[in-house]
């Protein structure tokens, strides 16, 4: 060998080694929260880690599509965020990894069920009630009345003052329409869809908007999660939150590692990191007022008291499947999305 030989090989080596090394310090996050929260945490897993992220948000039926879509060749690692139904589909459909976490024992009962129910393929990051806000300044300039019930807001005095999301590309908006059918049984659950589409002014893509575009004056209601109603009005906006007097249903917003993830070491230690305490009070920064799944989480003060809810037994179990999931919203979309306003 000669002597450029000798001084050459050693570094390509060193270079070729390096090259793997920085390959594998990376993770592709699928993101279904809000966009400040699942850019804070990908911000922080790097800080935390050195393992570079590479975050997209999407709604949460939004996701689920993509990732039912990239299954025969998977590009996310890890789905974090988002209501727990559709990550109970893709388990259910296999899109997604079983995974034991070191961390269970630091979580809620709640949390360890999502796990459970899903063969260990996806585990719960949070939860939150559902329910509506409304711009207070908008309701008076209308002369409307204050809405406290479900009900109210099928009152005709309330058409083209109602947001909702399309359950089809939001788990808010399909969490309402499970709780409805819950709440009121199938047939009487639909009429309430049905009389809702009479005073909805627009489907939205993400189940956060109507309340953003209340918060700035641009609706009126949105039906929304209600921690995400307590947001607007923690920032500043006169949005008043309702938990409507009927009960109501909630979400257990979740967690899983996607099958044949091309980074699964990396997925594993976000999955590990997003359930530790230090992970789940950055919700906090980002006014999150969801209810964390680690027990030694911090809750803050202006988050919606879960206790006092009237909460209805969602059976996540049922609405959380494939075939319940796909039948309901293509009855939403043929009886209710298609009928005139
Ligand atoms: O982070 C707020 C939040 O409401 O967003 C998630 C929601 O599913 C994402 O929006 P889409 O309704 O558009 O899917 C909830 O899980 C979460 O609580």
């Amino acid at each position: 060998m000669n002597n450029i030989k000798r001084l050459l090989i050693p570094s390509l080596i060193a270079m070729a080694a390096s090259v793997t090394a920085a390959q594998a310090e990376k993770l592709t996050l699928y993101c279904s929260a809000q966009e400040d929260w699942c850019q804070l945490m990908a911000r922080s897993f790097e800080d935390a880690t050195g393992i570079d992220v590479n975050m997209t948000r999407k709604s949460s039926g939004e996701t689920f599509a993509q990732i039912k879509a990239e299954s025969s060749n998977p590009k996310g690692d890890v789905w974090w965020g988002g209501t727990g139904d559709p990550h109970l589909q893709a388990a259910e459909e296999d899109l997604t990894e079983p995974y034991v976490t070191p961390m269970r024992g630091e979580l809620h009962d709640w949390a360890i069920s999502q796990a459970t129910s899903a063969g260990d393929k996806t585990i719960g990051i949070y939860s939150g009630a559902l329910g509506y806000g409304y711009n207070t300044d908008l309701l008076a300039a209308n002369n409307l009345p204050e809405p406290a019930c479900w009900k109210d807001l099928l009152k005709p005095e309330y058409k083209g003052h109602v947001q909702m999301a399309n359950p089809n590309s939001s788990g808010t908006a399909y969490t309402t329409l499970a709780t409805m059918v819950q709440l009121f049984g199938e047939d009487e659950g639909f009429d309430f869809m049905k009389g809702l589409h009479s005073n909805v002014n627009q489907y939205t893509k993400s189940g956060s908007a109507p309340i953003k575009a209340a918060g700035r004056g641009e609706n009126t209601i949105g039906i929304v999660f209600m921690h995400d109603a307590v947001k607007q009005a923690v920032a500043g906006f006169p949005v008043k939150v309702v938990a409507p007097c009927e009960g109501t249903g909630y979400e257990i917003g979740s967690m899983s590692i996607i099958k044949g993830a091309r980074n699964m070491d990396e997925a594993k230690k976000f999955y590990d990191w997003a359930l530790s305490t230090d992970a789940q009070n950055l919700a906090l920064e980002v006014n999150a007022f969801q209810v964390s799944s680690n027990t030694g989480a911090e809750a803050s003060p202006s988050a919606p008291d879960m206790s006092s809810i009237k909460l209805i037994d969602y059976d996540f179990k049922t609405y959380g499947s494939s075939a319940e999931r796909k039948r309901l919203l293509q009855k939403w979309d043929e009886e209710v999305s298609t009928l005139p306003h």
